[in-house]
């Protein structure tokens, strides 16, 4: 769980009362484009990413044998020779492909494809792995260029996000497509990648229609389009209903997203339940006023679990003490994948009859460390009734830093009073932490 400061009220209302223009920009290919760049030679060639880690290495080795006289390092891959590139053909083992060029979709090859499979389809296609890092750098990369745009950017992963286009300057012209445009460039100018943007009333419309033009696209849908653009689109393109909604939409004969609207929202929410029958009545009308929430810095990070039984302090000790370890091993990892580290650990608990409880403490050095963590978390499960079952069990570190910068939104951590010195009534007079955790005496 990570939790950030988002803005208060929703920033769907628009005070200038400009119609609301929200884009979905998606990067083509992602991680294989990714790639191209590092190896131009490939371009136009089917190329599939997938399988294991990069083994530069025994291509540079292979190289230098076959070259020995060329000087062969990490500024002359470009001028690597197609045909020392791996095949999909040569491969064997169980991976998938995470994506492949459009040169290669052109053989039916896709995204979650087994390699075997996909070999048989498109057996000259040049495998590579993924390089986590430098499709990282590039993700940062092109997001940045973004926000120097237009500011309000809702960022959904690795290779997409939701923009705000309403209140930037120029961003209702034609319909959004001027700003779409500029947006493109630059990221192209940035990156030397593509991407494609679908402009909308609002985000879920954005979302498909970021895919109409797929690659170096754009799209615009304006309220009045619903009818031609939209309603003719299976149910599916619609992001939130999946594979089983959409069998059981099927079973009544509602295939398209205009089938689903000429549904009475009364039968909707017979079939769907309540709130999902309504949000599909909704969705298929187009209707969607969620805003593009722009992320912060987290304030704290926190793991917590619910058991499967409530458990007794003493009585499910072991169990107990397992589980404990685990949640601060987590957010110990949250941290460190993140880069934080932070001043304040807190527990919480939820006692069997749903009260809650939490304590937490100050430390003097921020930290990301297991062990530390697990230390001050257990000094303040000291501080709450033990003697009790719970039901869940949550440790969370707050008052982060990024290493090297100051403290974020310092403060913010706390919701319950930070009990700083142990008191005699903090300590509960069935205090069972010391079978809990043995090692804080
Ligand atoms: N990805 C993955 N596993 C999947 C799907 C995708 O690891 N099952 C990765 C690889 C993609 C990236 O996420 O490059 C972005 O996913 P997209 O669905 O946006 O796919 P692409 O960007 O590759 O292609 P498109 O041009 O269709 O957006
Ligand atoms: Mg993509």
């Amino acid at each position: 769980m990570l939790t950030s400061v988002k803005p208060e009220a929703p920033n769907n209302a628009t005070p200038s009362n400009r119609p609301r223009r929200i884009a979905h920009l998606d990067m083509d290919a992602f991680y294989a484009s990714v790639e191209l760049l590092r190896y131009p030679q490939l371009k136009g060639l089917p190329v599939v990413i997938g399988g294991g880690r990069r083994r530069e290495d025994d291509l540079t080795a292979r190289l230098r044998e076959a070259f020995p006289d060329r000087d062969w390092g990490p500024d002359t891959l470009d001028r690597i020779p197609v045909d020392f590139f791996p095949r999909l053909k040569d491969y064997v083992g169980r991976g998938v492909a995470t994506t492949a060029t459009y040169a290669a979709r052109q053989f039916g090859v896709g995204s979650a494809m087994g390699l075997m499979k996909a070999a048989k389809l498109c057996p000259d296609a040049i495998l590579l792995p993924v390089d986590f890092e430098e499709v990282k750098r590039i993700s940062r990369l092109f997001k940045h260029t973004i926000t120097e745009i237009a500011p309000v950017m809702e960022d959904r992963g690795v290779d997409e996000v939701y923009i705000d286009f309403t209140e930037v300057p120029g961003g209702q012209r034609e319909g959004g497509r001027v700003l779409a445009r500029l947006i493109q460039k630059s990221i192209f100018q940035a990156t030397g990648l593509t991407c494609s943007i679908g402009v909308a009333p609002n985000k879920l419309i954005a979302k498909m229609a970021s895919e109409f033009n797929k690659p170096n696209g754009i799209s615009i849908v304006m309220p009045e389009d619903l009818q031609s653009l939209i309603w003719p689109l299976p149910c599916r393109k619609i992001n939130g209903i999946g594979p089983k909604a959409d069998a059981k939409l099927q079973s009544h004969g509602i295939h398209t997203i205009g089938d689903l609207a000429a549904r009475v929202p009364l039968w909707l929410r017979e079939h769907f339940g309540r709130s999902y029958g309504a949000w599909l009545h909704d969705a298929a009308w187009g209707r969607d006023d969620r805003p593009v929430v722009t992320e912060s810095e987290p304030v704290s990070m926190s793991r917590e679990t619910t058991f499967d039984r409530d458990l007794h302090a003493a009585r499910d000790r072991a169990e107990l003490g397992a589980i404990f370890t685990r949640l601060c091993e987590q957010v110990s990892a949250d941290l460190k994948r993140k880069g934080y580290a932070g001043r304040t650990i807190g527990i919480k608990i939820t006692y069997d009859n749903f009260e809650k409880v939490t304590r937490d403490i100050t430390i003097d050095e921020a930290t990301d460390d297991p062990g530390v963590i697990r230390r001050h978390a257990g000094q303040c499960l000291k501080r709450v009734d033990l003697g009790r079952r719970f039901r869940l069990l949550g440790v969370r570190v707050g008052k982060l830093v990024k290493p090297g910068t100051e403290p974020l939104a310092g403060g913010r951590y706390s919701e319950a009073p930070s009990l700083s010195p142990r008191t005699a009534r903090d300590r509960s007079p069935d205090d069972h932490t010391d079978l809990l955790f043995p090692e804080l005496g």
